[in-house]
């Protein structure tokens, strides 16, 4: 199947007339082809989001929230197609997708064309000067959203629909290993009465089509998800044309549980924050350490429970642990049990590739345990983003914290204990832009999402991701 970019509100060839093979990962095997775009297709898309851009940024925000609350229900009613092509594309369970990504997809449409009705801005009268100060919180014009293949569509229109709320117009580029979901999206928009140029949609390589969006003279911010290097890249092409950044980018996330937790609920849900999605969301949590008075108790515990996990095909309903998204990502993550091995690391449990009956070319690999004794290990620093966790024990909360900090990444930790004060204080000291307590991904969309140090720049969610679509402009009227 050849997808096509999504330009001027129609579904269009590329230039070149070249395209690139798709792989659907759970067999290996290629199932269709996407364009590989160049400069001109992003010239293209640009010049209609410019064409737009007039139009869209004084539509009234509640004809933008009912476009977006379109987009929305279409997502919703069409969630079962929608699910499907996720799982062929990334590899990811059949039951994840539908539960997770797409009913996620779905809410960050309502959730920005609900905000956008309710955001506002600030007035300060300067008292007794017989001034008058507003800030007008103006859109952008025209902006770049460039998304990794992980959490492909929910990640996507996590950028594009406060982008767009805000009165942007967008050129996108999805992960061109999972660019099916982005596709159907644009079929979406086109049923939604999203009027054309407003959202363009450009598939490609990103050294390719994402650089030449990153580097566009006129696409004045950029909103990316994806590695730390590749981060650093845009960093380095955007901030000499004074682009506005937003950048999520990877991580190695603790995950700190003390012996006072709720032990039968930190066990079912670190299996979950461990291997969710293969491992493959930068949230997991894949540096455990454990406080030494249980450690054994959860070491025999936690092996056991994720020996119960079912590696298979993504649509076997019974599947826990799908393929990984492509060849070279699994040989990637492999790569780091053999560094285990060399850092005299224990593999606890896993290690090895499976061989999925009938998928026997799919991309598959056990959820695997790895004990380490030493946090400055290759596995403790570097982001393996698979289905790999490290444990390691603590005697005290000073050591807690210091192993938790002692990484260059800062997005997420997840703390497990039922001491207030312990709470507080490890919620201020965590080097991180997220904490969950006694839980793991739980989401409010109306709170900031992003991380610190290499897990990136900026923040995402509710106000927050209206305020980077937007330029605030002080107006100071003096009128005495
Ligand atoms: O990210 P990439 P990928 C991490 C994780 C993973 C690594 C690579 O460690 O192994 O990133 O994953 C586009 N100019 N995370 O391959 O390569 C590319 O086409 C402009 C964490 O997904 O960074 C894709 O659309 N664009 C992350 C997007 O950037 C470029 C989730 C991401 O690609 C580009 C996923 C360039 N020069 C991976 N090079 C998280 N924080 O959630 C690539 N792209």
């Amino acid at each position: 199947m050849k997808i096509k970019n999504y330009i001027n509100g129609e579904l269009v060839t590329p230039f070149s007339d070249s395209y690139i093979d798709n792989f659907n990962p759970s067999v290996g095997e290629i199932y269709g082809q996407i364009p590989n775009s160049n400069n001109k297709d992003v010239e293209e898309a640009y010049q209609s989001a410019k064409k737009a851009f007039p139009a869209w940024s004084t539509t009234t925000l509640a004809n933008r929230s009912k476009i977006l609350s379109n987009i929305a229900r279409l997502i919703e009613q069409k969630l079962d197609v929608l699910a499907e092509a996720e799982a062929k594309d990334n590899g990811k369970p059949l039951s994840l997708a539908k539960a997770i990504d797409i009913p996620r997809a779905s809410s960050n449409f309502q959730f920005f064309a609900d905000a956008i009705t309710q955001f506002s801005s600030e007035a300060h009268e300067s008292v007794g000067l017989g001034v008058m100060n507003f800030t007008l919180r103006q859109p952008i014009g025209v902006v770049g959203c460039i998304s990794p293949w992980n959490l492909p569509l929910y990640l996507f229109t996590w950028k594009i629909a406060p982008a767009i709320a805000a009165g942007n117009c967008v050129v996108a580029k999805p992960s061109e290993v999972t660019p099916m979901t982005a596709y159907l999206l644009s079929e979406i928009c086109i049923e939604a009465g999203l009027p054309k140029g407003v959202l363009n949609i450009v598939h490609g390589l990103g050294g390719t089509t994402g650089q030449a969006i990153v580097a566009h003279p006129n696409i004045k911010a950029i909103s990316f998800t994806g590695g730390t290097k590749t981060g650093a890249h845009i960093a380095s092409v955007a901030a000499p044309m004074f682009k506005k950044l937003s950048l999520e980018l990877g991580g190695k996330n603790p995950n700190i549980i003390f012996a006072d937790c709720n032990y039968d609920d930190m066990l079912a849900t670190t299996v979950r924050s461990s291997f969710a999605n293969q491992g493959q969301i930068c949230l997991c949590g894949s540096r455990i350490f454990v406080e030494k008075s249980i450690y054994k108790k959860f070491k025999k515990d936690f092996i056991l429970k994720v020996s119960e996990l079912k590696v298979g095909n993504p649509f076997d309903a019974n599947t826990n642990i799908g393929a990984l998204v492509s060849k070279e990502h699994l040989q990637k993550v492999t790569s780091y049990i053999d560094i285990a091995e060399q850092e005299g690391a224990k593999i606890l449990f896993g290690g090895k590739k499976v061989e999925v009956k009938g998928s026997e070319n799919g991309y598959y690999l056990q959820p695997t345990i790895i004990e380490v004794n030493d946090n400055q290990c290759k596995l403790n620093q570097e982001e393996i983003f698979g289905p790999i966790v490290t444990i390691m024990p603590f005697s005290s909360e000073e050591e807690a914290l210091q192993l938790a900090n002692d990484v260059v990444y800062g997005l997420s930790a997840t703390l497990w204990t039922n001491n207030l004060q312990r709470t507080m204080q490890f919620s201020k000291l965590l080097q991180t832009g997220i904490v969950w307590v006694n839980t793991w991904l739980l989401r409010d969309l109306r709170t900031p999402f992003g991380g610190t140090k290499a897990s990136g720049v900026g923040r995402e969610g509710g106000f927050e991701a209206l305020r980077f679509f937007t330029e605030p402009k002080n107006i100071c009227i003096k009128y005495e």
